[in-house]
């Protein structure tokens, strides 16, 4: 081998190595500061927060953003049922709070806030979070305060969030939670209409339907034992004017929540087959088709979607129809279009009156 391709072999391999050696030098001064400034360098948006049933636009995003999601806890008076009035704990002002909607990769900053007005400390853990508390760890804040923080939405699906300020089962059950989705890269596939129903369940003193204002009964939540189970924070938050909506034939996909604190859900529309289940909110992974019934443990999630063929009222619940039926847990969709023979027909006449549920 002639001497000057033998130099210039042993300058390429040097070259070579050299260049290899200045990489992982690169990557190896890549500090913490340097990615923090990259994720500094995001477009920063407010999210777009609905409040239930709606639920916030497919995101049309193809980058990833710093998502300023801004949250109050207060503590407010409203209805539970027709007659009974509660002192609900929420994330800005409803049961359950905000919907929020980002995409997997953004960086979401958390700006909570504790209204003046509070009686109690308050905080957030949202189970999107990879972080010490899911954020409840930084927001332990008292009242007229405010804590903020950031997170990386590392994994798509759909999460609860709730206060985590001891003791936890009285602010989760007196309805400090609501949901996050976090959208995989390409989105979800296109449905027709997205609704936000969460389940929760509370604990008063006095029973089920007894009028006036209700305090926490804490010897029932220590039980397991609520006068209500309800979605969307009260009795009949889903009906006449809140009844969720859709035309034949449209496609609905639900986002489920089960604030809990104690009671599994075992929800179910009557009158409809989920085509699609997301199994406990998770995106990515496998999913289930043509399912009656689907568990949502308590601080868990699912995301069901059902094609409404037949008009008519589709009544929700949680299968435990003891909830259902004496608790709460009872909602509807009515579906509007033309009759559907072919799919179903009463062959007798049909009373209105006794047209039940089941
Ligand atoms: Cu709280």
């Amino acid at each position: 081998m002639k001497r000057s391709m033998i130099v210039s072999l042993g300058l390429m391999v040097t070259m070579l190595i050299a260049a290899a050696v200045a990489a992982q030098m690169k990557s190896k001064s890549r500090g913490t500061d340097e990615w923090l400034s990259e994720l500094h360098a995001l477009p920063e948006i407010a999210a777009t927060m609905t409040l239930a049933p709606k639920v916030p636009p497919a995101i049309d995003r193809n980058q990833p953003a710093r998502v300023i999601v801004t949250l109050e806890t207060t503590e407010t008076k409203g209805p539970l049922a027709s007659g009974v009035e509660y002192t609900f704990w929420t994330f800005g002002g409803t049961v359950p709070g905000p919907f929020v909607r980002v995409r997997v990769s953004d960086v979401v900053q958390i700006r909570l806030t504790n209204s003046v007005a509070s009686l109690n400390a308050h905080s957030i853990d949202l189970h999107a979070v990879t972080g010490p508390g899911g954020g409840a760890t930084v927001t332990q804040i008292n009242p007229g305060e405010h804590a903020t923080f950031e997170w990386t939405a590392l994994t798509p699906g759909l999460y609860v969030y709730h206060c985590a300020t001891p003791h936890v089962p009285i602010h989760v059950a007196n309805g400090m939670y609501g949901l996050i989705l976090v959208e995989p890269e390409r989105g979800l596939p296109r449905a027709d209409r997205e609704y936000y129903v969460m389940q929760g369940e509370f604990y008063t003193a006095g029973r089920t339907m007894a009028a006036g204002h209700q305090a926490f009964a804490p010897e029932k939540a220590r039980d397991e034992r609520p006068e209500y189970v309800v979605f969307n924070g009260r009795m009949g938050a889903l009906f006449g004017e809140g009844a969720l909506k859709a035309n034949a034939g449209e496609t609905v996909r639900l986002f489920v929540g089960n604030g809990g604190p104690n009671l599994v859900s075992s929800f179910h529309v009557i009158g409809q087959v989920f085509r699609t289940v997301y199994p406990e909110g998770g995106i990515g992974g496998a999913v289930n088709h043509n399912v009656q019934t689907t568990l949502i443990p308590a601080g868990g999630a699912a995301i069901v979607e059902f094609k409404a063929e037949a008009p008519g009222r589709y009544l929700i619940v949680d299968h435990s129809l003891s909830r259902a039926l004496d608790k709460g847990a009872l909602g509807s969709i009515e579906v509007t279009g033309d009759a559907r023979p072919d799919v179903f027909r009463a062959l007798t006449p049909v009373d209105p009156a006794r047209a039940g549920g089941h």
